[in-house]
Formats: structure tokens, sequence, C-alpha cells
């Protein structure tokens, strides 16, 4: 056992007491460490899940995070939540104190091949359909990581694998030293999170730490069509599969609309046919292209990659149909959760959308989806925090009005929708001004829609009720 794995009476403290934080102290604690956790929710708000850890010899210091506990640790292990940047983090970092995210910490325990993903956009719905195609090929797969299931728990509960498939964000990347995925792949990098990184480039530079460690042993699948990857081509240590939408490649991933091509470096060519395959929208070629590439390195049969590609069917939330009423259809798209998300979303249909759309803000230029609001979105209802702003920036180019609920926003657009209009949620933003997570966004969605369909002879008629109440506002 090496320095790193020993960690009896190692003093350590867990910032960050959220999924990662308690699967992590449990983790520490069961491996004989000397547990600090510190949050800054009160132990009001965290009374309930703390008493199995502290009865099991955790310490727990909550409310603020005090400099003096920082400082006294054999390292730190940080929640992805967690700005590194925190003065105490800063502090600690200059005082010599390893900081470590918890995707760098499971990593020394970890000889299982490792596929990362990252991305902005796309990297749960690629690691869902990745662990798919391996698992249908006959592999056995732990699918972690930011989709939920942090990595830690596979090795708390020693499971067996033949691949571990880990959606991986900038969070998470920020503080590693070692950890190396065998297959690294990077989907797109467009403007997020800018509520935590200085600009885009400090936001690309965190992604990028995705191949720090590999070497030519190891594999780069990388989105060659968006600048911002292509960009870290050149500096790559491992072998790079590229994949193009635009571009017949000479090695990589490639498609025509009908085919999706592998290419390796015999020149042999796998073609993937698209026609039987569930999964909608531009931005999902982008990620089955990765999958396949991913899927062919890890051995599986072409057989087997086409079989599972027609058999997924895609993830709750995002670009989800929910319901037809009256020849209207509704789509819950609330993973879309930043500005490129949106314009892939309003990209993936032809015209005729009613978009739902505002939120808490994460920072970017919304202007860039002035033109394909212009061309796509006959009416924009704004929800949350940003609804004022996205009526006076998206006013000039398509009708818009505000909505003080999802429920009145789903009400409005269904009385102004006529046959073969799209209502699209997409927000571009976060959800948090409004609800718990995405997740609950969408639900809430999906449960309004539902309520449409069963009162529709009572709501639908063809005033515009909800629209005039809208602009009236
Ligand atoms: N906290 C502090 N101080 C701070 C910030 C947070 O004490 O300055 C505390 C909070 O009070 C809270 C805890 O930290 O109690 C929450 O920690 P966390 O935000 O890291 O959340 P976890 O529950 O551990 O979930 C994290 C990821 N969350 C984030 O990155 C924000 C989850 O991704 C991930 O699924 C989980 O680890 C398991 O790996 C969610 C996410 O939104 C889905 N990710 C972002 C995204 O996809 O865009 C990056």
């Amino acid at each position: 056992m090496n320095s790193l794995t020993e960690l009896n009476n190692k003093n350590i403290l867990v910032v960050g007491f959220g999924k990662t934080g308690k699967a992590m102290t449990r983790f520490l604690l069961d491996r004989g460490a000397l547990v600090t956790v510190n949050d800054s929710k009160t132990n009001t708000e965290l009374f309930a899940d703390i008493a199995p850890f502290k009865k099991d010899g955790a310490t727990f210091i909550l409310g603020s995070h005090p400099s003096e506990i920082f400082l006294c640790q054999d390292f730190i292990v940080l929640s992805p939540g967690v700005d590194p940047n925190l003065f105490p983090l800063r502090q600690a970092h200059e005082g010599g104190i390893p900081l470590v995210s918890e995707i760098e910490l499971a990593s020394w325990f970890i000889r299982t091949p490792m596929i990362g993903i990252t991305g902005t956009n796309g990297k749960t719905t690629t690691t869902s359909l990745l662990s798919e195609i391996l698992r249908h090929a006959g592999f056995s797969v732990f699918t972690g990581g930011n989709i939920g299931n942090p990595l830690i728990n596979f090795v708390q509960n020693k499971i067996k694998a033949d691949f571990l498939v880990v959606e991986l964000s900038s969070f998470q990347l920020e503080a590693i030293e070692k950890f190396c995925p065998h297959i690294a792949v990077l989907l797109n990098i467009t403007e997020d999170h800018l509520d935590r990184y200085p600009g885009f480039a400090a936001y690309c530079e965190a992604k990028y730490r995705i191949f720090l460690n590999q070497t030519k042993e190891n594999f780069a699948i990388v989105n060659y069509d968006d600048g911002a990857c292509r960009a870290i081509i050149p500096s790559l240590s491992a072998r790079v599969l590229p994949f193009s939408q635009e571009k017949v490649l000479t090695e990589g991933m490639y498609s025509n609309g009908k085919f999706l091509y592998f290419r390796g470096t015999d020149d042999s060519v796998h073609a993937y046919r698209l026609a039987k395959v569930k999964l909608f929208g531009v931005h999902n070629l982008q990620n089955m292209l990765a999958a396949i590439g991913a899927s062919e390195v890890c051995g599986c049969s072409p057989e087997k990659i086409q079989e599972a590609l027609e058999n997924f069917q895609g993830l709750h939330h995002r670009i989800e149909f929910v319901h037809e009423i009256n020849g209207i259809s509704f789509y819950n798209d609330s993973k879309a959760t930043n500005i490129d998300a949106l314009l892939k979303a309003l990209q993936s249909f032809p015209k005729n959308i009613i978009l739902i759309a505002g939120g808490r803000e994460k920072g970017g230029d919304y202007s860039v989806l002035k033109e394909e609001i212009k061309k796509k979105v006959k009416l924009l209802i704004a929800i949350g925090e940003t609804r004022e702003k996205f009526c006076n920036l998206f006013g000039s180019v398509t009708t818009t009005g505000c909505a003080a609920t999802l429920d009145e926003a789903v009400q409005t657009a269904f009385q102004n929708a006529a046959q073969g209009d799209i209502v699209l949620l997409a927000p571009a933003c976060a959800s948090f001004d409004m609800f718990a997570n995405y997740e609950e966004r969408g639900q809430k969605f999906i449960d309004a829609v539902r309520r449409l369909s069963h009162n529709k002879n009572d709501h639908h008629s063809d005033d515009n009720y909800g629209y005039a109440r809208c602009i009236k506002e």
C-alpha cells in the first residue's frame, strides 16, 4: 500500500456535505481517517443527516468555513460545488496543504479502466449511452461521477466491473493531480458556470484537465467541429480520435446525416445506420459519435453497437417528448440549463416553437440566441429571475411575455398554440430560483402538461386570455 492510499489516522477535512461529502465521509471513516466535516449549512439544516457519521467518529463544524480548521489537516477533500478560491481554501493551499477532489481521491484506489466524459452539454446522455452499449456488448460497467453517483462509491462498495464510465464536470476536474481516464472524451465547450470562473478561458482550462495525466497509451476523443475543443488537440499526449459532423476524417468518427462512421488506423470503416435510432436532435449526433468511438476502443462489436444505439431511449428532461394535445406537442428540456443547450434545442425543431425559458442566471451572452429565436420562436414566455431581462432582450425578435409560475407559463403557451406548434421548456438558466433542481422543474412541467390534457376541453379555447394577461404585466 502506498502513502496516498494509507488513510488510517490521517487528519482529513471534507468540505461540503452533499452527495459527495456524505459518500466520502463514510469511505474515510471506514479507512480509519480522522474526519472533520465542514459545510456552510447550519446544524439545524443538516441535523437529520449527521447523526450516523457523528456516531462513527466524524467531527462536524457547520454554519461557516472558519480558517483555523483548514490549516491543521493532512489534506482536504473538496465537494464539486465548493469553489477552491474560497479564502480559507486558498490560504490552506498556500500553506502547502493538498486540496483534492473526490474523483482524485477515488482514483488512487482504482485499477479498472476508466472512460471519463466531459463537455458543457451532452455529458449525461453520452455517459448513459456508452454504459448501455458496453453492457449490451457483454461488459460489466459502473456508471458514476457527476451523473449523481460519486465515484468513491465504486471503491467503497468494492464493485467489480470491466469498465468505469464517469461523467466529469469542470468542478471535479479542477482539483485533480493524478486522475487519468484511459479514454477521455471532450464533447463541446460553450459558455457556462461563468458565475464560478473569471472567464471562458478559465472554464476551458478546467475542462482540458481531463487530459492532464494521459500518455500515448491512452485515448482522447475530441469534438473537431468545436473550436475550443479542437484547440487542445496539438498539445495532447494521448492518441486522438476526433469526431465531426462537418468533415470526413481519415481517422475518427464522422456523419453524413444518415450514417455514423468509425474509421480506425487500419483504414477499416464501420458504418452505423441512423434510421431506427430514437435519440433526437443535432447535439445527439455528437454524443453518439463520441460513444461509438469509445465503445470501438473498448472492443465492442459493430453489431452490438448498432443494436444498443437503436435500443437507447434517451434521458428524462433532455428534449423529452411529453404529450400531444390537439396537435400541439410538448417537449421537456429542463436540463437545458445554459445558453448553448437552448440553442441546440431550438436547432432540433423546424419552427413554430412556443418557448418557455428563464430562471437563475449563470453568466454568458444571451444575445447569441437572437437569430435562432427570430427564425423559430413565435412566442417566448419568460419565467424566473431573468424574465424581465429575457423580455427586454428578445422583444425585438419575437413576441414575448412573462409568467409568474411554470404552471401559468404552460397554460399561456397552450392557450396561444395552434395545431402543429411545439411547446418547449428549455430555460437556458439554472432552476434554483424557483425549484430544488432541474429535475423538479422538468417534473412540474410534465405535471402541468398532464393537467392540461385532463382538462383540455375546459381550458383550451380560441380566445387569447392567457396571453393577453401575460403581455399586460
Ligand atoms: N457547500 C459549502 N460551501 C460552499 C458551497 C457548497 O459548504 O461554498 C455545501 C452546501 O451547503 C451543500 C454541499 O456543499 O451542503 C453540496 O455539495 P455539492 O454542491 O458539491 O453537491 P453534491 O450533492 O456533492 O453533488 C455533486 C455535484 N454538484 C455540483 O457539482 C454542484 C453533482 O452534480 C454530482 O451529481 C454529485 O456531486 C456526485 O458526483 C450536479 C450538478 O449540478 C448534478 N453538476 C454541475 C453540472 O452538471 O452543471 C457541475
